[in-house]
C-alpha cells in the first residue's frame, strides 16, 4: 500500500480539513506551500467561485491541492466538472455518498479521497474506485457523524485496502501519533488551521478558538446534520429552543446567515464558529509553516520517547 506522501506527492501526511467559507485559496497555498496538502472548502459556493478559488490558488503554489466537494451542495455536479477541467490533483468529499462522480474523476487522473463516517462506507467507496478515504470521528467541528476518531479509525482499518486518513480530534503531534497507531497512515486537521495567520477569518474566531476549552464545544443541527460549534450565546439560545419544540422556522431565525457572522463578521455572539473538541489545545495563533515544521519535529521527538519508555530498539 502505497504512503500517503508518495500517494499525493507532499512532503508531510497531513490534509488540511475543508472548512466551510474558510477554506479558500489563502489558507489552501499556505498548507501546500508549508508541505502539507491544503484543500478549498466549495461548501455552497457555485461552480465558478470555485473555478477562480482554483486558479488563484494555482498563482500562489506549483505544490499539489485539492477541492472538498459537498455532496449536500445543490452545486455539486457543476463542481464535479469543474475539477475536472481545471485538473485539479485532488479531490475530497464530505456530507454524503460520492459514488456516482467516481468513475469520472477517476478517468481524469484525480485521486478521490471521500470523506466517511462508517466503515460500511468506506468499504462502498474503496470498491466504487476510491484512492483513499479519511475517517472523521464526530470529536470534529462542523457537520459530523456518529462515531469517534478512537473507534472509527481502526475499524475502518480492518475493512478496507486502501490507505485510511484519521480526522477528528487531531491537533498536535501526540494525536498524529494516535491516528498512526490506530492503522491511519497520514492524519486531516480542520481546527488546528483556523488559528493560524494566513487563515482568512475574522481575529475573533481565532480568539474563539484560542481560548476554548476542552469541554466548550456542542453539537447543534438537526438529527440528520448535527453541526459542532462553540458554545456562546446563539448556541445556547438555540439549543434551548431546541428544548422547548421550537419549529424548523423558529431554528432558522437565529441559524440564518450566522456562519457568515463568525466568519466575517467575528460576531461572538451570533455566530456560528465552528471548530472541534481538541480546540482546548489550541494555545495560540502561529504562520502555518511553523505550525507544520514544529508538527513533525514534535512527532520524531514523540516516537523516540516512546521507544524509550517501551524499551524498544
Ligand atoms: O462535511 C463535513 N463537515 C462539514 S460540511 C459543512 S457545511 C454545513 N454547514 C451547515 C450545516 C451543515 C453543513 C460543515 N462541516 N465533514 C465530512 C463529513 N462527511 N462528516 C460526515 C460526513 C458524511 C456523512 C454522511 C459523509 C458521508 C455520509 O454519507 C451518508 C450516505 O451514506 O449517503
Amino acid at each position: 500500500m502505497k504512503n500517503i506522501t508518495e500517494l499525493l506527492n507532499i512532503k508531510y501526511p497531513i490534509i488540511q480539513g475543508a472548512m466551510a467559507n474558510v477554506s479558500t485559496y489563502e489558507l489552501v497555498s499556505a498548507v501546500s506551500n508549508a508541505g502539507g496538502l491544503g484543500v478549498i472548502a466549495s461548501s455552497g459556493n457555485d461552480a465558478n467561485w470555485v473555478r477562480e478559488q482554483i486558479r488563484k490558488t494555482k498563482e500562489l503554489t506549483d505544490k499539489p491541492f485539492g477541492v472538498n466537494v459537498l455532496m449536500m451542495s445543490p452545486h455539486a455536479k457543476d463542481i464535479a466538472r469543474v475539477v475536472i477541467e481545471e485538473k485539479v490533483p485532488v479531490v475530497t468529499t464530505g456530507a454524503g455518498n460520492p459514488g456516482p462522480y467516481i468513475k469520472d474523476w477517476k478517468e481524469a487522473g484525480i485521486i478521490v479521497i471521500p470523506v466517511i463516517p462508517s466503515s460500511a462506507l468506506a468499504r462502498r467507496m474503496e470498491r466504487a474506485g476510491a484512492d483513499a478515504v479519511i475517517a472523521e470521528g464526530m470529536e470534529a467541528g462542523g457537520h459530523i457523524g456518529k462515531m469517534t476518531t478512537m473507534t472509527l479509525v481502526p475499524q475502518v482499518c480492518e475493512r478496507v485496502n486502501i490507505p485510511v486518513i484519521a480526522a477528528g480530534g487531531i491537533a498536535s503531534s501526540k494525536g498524529i501519533l494516535a491516528a498512526f497507531a490506530l492503522g491511519a497512515k497520514g492524519v486531516q486537521s480542520g481546527t488546528l488551521f483556523l488559528a493560524t495567520k494566513e487563515c482568512p477569518i475574522h481575529e475573533n474566531y481565532k480568539k474563539m478558538v484560542v481560548k476554548a476549552k476542552d469541554t466548550d464545544t456542542v453539537i447543534t443541527g438537526s438529527d440528520q446534520a448535527p453541526v459542532r460549534i462553540i458554545r456562546n450565546r446563539m448556541a445556547v439560545e438555540y439549543l434551548r429552543l431546541v428544548n422547548e419544540g421550537a419549529s424548523f422556522e423558529e431554528l432558522e431565525k437565529i441559524t440564518l446567515g450566522s456562519l457568515h457572522k463568525a466568519v466575517k463578521e467575528g460576531n461572538m455572539d451570533e455566530g456560528s464558529f465552528m471548530a472541534g473538541q481538541i480546540s482546548g489545545l489550541i494555545k495560540e495563533v502561529k504562520p502555518v509553516s511553523e505550525l507544520i515544521e514544529e508538527l513533525f519535529k514534535e512527532l520524531k521527538k514523540d516516537m523516540k520517547e516512546l521507544k524509550i519508555l517501551w524499551k524498544l530498539q
